[in-house]
């Protein structure tokens, strides 16, 4: 560390640390230097436009990551978890990011590309001394091999869904008819009055949506038109809304209004919805419980009011315990789609080898195959890699980065 004045001509610009990092020993693995000077945007662009003055030029989007990249200092799913480390908002998306970047999901990876190049010398073997066996290979055991591998990939590609789920924010939709308290009940989660609230049946038309972090999980709530029959033109479109966020959610919050429903079209809609959406978690909710209370309901429900605050502990835990916490802790899981994508692609191929295998196909044939798992799976560490794709990765890094 060195500190200086920073002169410019024979103005001085700033006093200065500077931080000499000699290769290797760097973040991208060349020679760099870092100057600290103080926080002022006036500061900063009066000594970015010095040294392109001198020379320098600016980086582009991610190209300090991309460099650590090219140097072998990181690969690639570590460079993406810089980006997510850089983007996360909650405690675990943070989690997700530190766990990628120390390299959780890819020591998974590679232990199942290794075994995978043990298969492709077990097929060679048999290629290259047919004669030590009647058949070019012995089928039973490498089946059994590839049920093991294909039961890893498919753990992995499962955990996508939390992964991902958590990445994105986990998606609650507010549901039910016209004035029962959806939006009333948004405001309180949100701590905020986010949305119109009124006395008028079909007071929001529009998708209101916000989030907010429950025990280190961002969850993101979404208020919606009350579902009726109407005419107006305007409603009907925020009804059809209404339908596709409910396709789009992990949750939905199904509210009926304690004072005024109908036992049996409330319970329809519920076997309705549990038909209709049987991947989702759905919450059933009898809100206005400061003017009356449901007896003897054939669900399990929340009993709220959301205009006196009651109630809402009690919903914010459940959907806290709606994530399987233990699914965090020790397993590597799959957050981003390009992972997911490329480990799908070398899942397909494994399934090839074994028709390949059941077919009696030759072992060059099956290599085809392999070669296409194993790329598949070298793309995600980006042992295997292009242009495009580092373009498409590192585009999406903040400058500077
Ligand atoms: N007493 C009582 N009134 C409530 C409660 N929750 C909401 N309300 C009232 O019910 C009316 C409708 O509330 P909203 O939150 O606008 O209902 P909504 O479901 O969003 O209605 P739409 O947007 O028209 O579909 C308002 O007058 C609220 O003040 C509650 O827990 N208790
Ligand atoms: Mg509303």
């Amino acid at each position: 560390m060195h500190l200086g004045h920073l002169v410019d001509k024979e103005e001085i610009l700033d006093k200065i640390l500077v931080a000499v990092f000699k290769a290797p020993h760097s973040y991208t693995g060349e020679d760099l230097l870092e100057i600290s000077c103080h926080g002022s945007p006036y500061i900063v662009r009066r000594v970015i436009q010095l040294f392109i003055r001198k020379g320098a030029r600016s980086a582009n989007e991610g190209e300090f990551t991309l460099r650590a990249f090219l140097n072998g200092k990181i690969d690639l799913s570590q460079a993406e978890a810089i980006s997510d480390l850089i983007s996360s908002t909650s405690k675990t998306d943070h989690q997700l990011a530190m766990q990628q970047l120390k390299g959780g999901v890819l020591n998974k990876i590679r232990s199942l590309r290794k075994k995978l190049i043990e298969f492709s010398s077990l097929i060679e073997f048999s290629l290259d001394f047919p004669e030590e066996d009647d058949s070019t290979y012995d089928k039973t055991q490498l089946s059994k091999f590839l049920i093991r591998i294909k039961k890893h990939i498919q753990t992995l590609l499962d955990s996508f869904a939390l992964g991902n789920a958590i990445k994105e924010g986990i998606s609650v939709v507010i549901v039910g008819k016209p004035n029962v308290g959806k939006s009333t009940l948004l405001n309180v989660l949100l701590n905020e009055e986010r949305a119109i609230v009124s006395e008028i049946p079909g007071t929001t038309r529009d998708i209101i949506e916000d989030e907010i972090i429950i025990d280190g999980i961002r969850f993101r709530f979404i208020d919606t038109a009350g579902i009726r029959n109407t005419e107006n033109r305007v409603e009907v479109l925020g009804i059809k809304k209404t339908f596709e966020k409910m396709q789009q959610a992990k949750v939905i919050f199904y509210m009926f209004d304690a004072t005024n429903f109908k036992e049996k079209t409330v319970v329809e809609e519920i076997q309705n919805l549990h038909t209709t959406y049987t991947d989702k978690t759905i919450f059933i909710i009898a809100n206005k419980s400061d003017l009356t209370k449901v007896k003897d309901f054939p669900y399990v429900f929340f009993s709220i009011s959301a205009k006196k605050k009651e109630g809402i502990q009690s919903i914010l835990k459940a959907l806290s315990n709606t994530i399987d916490r233990s699914m965090l802790q020790n397993r590597p899981i799959l957050t981003h789609i390009r992972h997911y994508n490329a480990l799908h692609r070398s899942l397909k191929a494994i399934c090839n080898i074994e028709k390949g295998i059941q077919e009696n196909h030759s072992g060059d044939l099956l290599a085809v195959d392999i070669r296409q798992a194993l790329e598949s799976m070298g793309e995600i560490s980006g042992e295997i890699s292009s242009e495009e794709l580092l373009k498409n990765i590192f585009s999406k890094f903040c400058i500077g980065k």
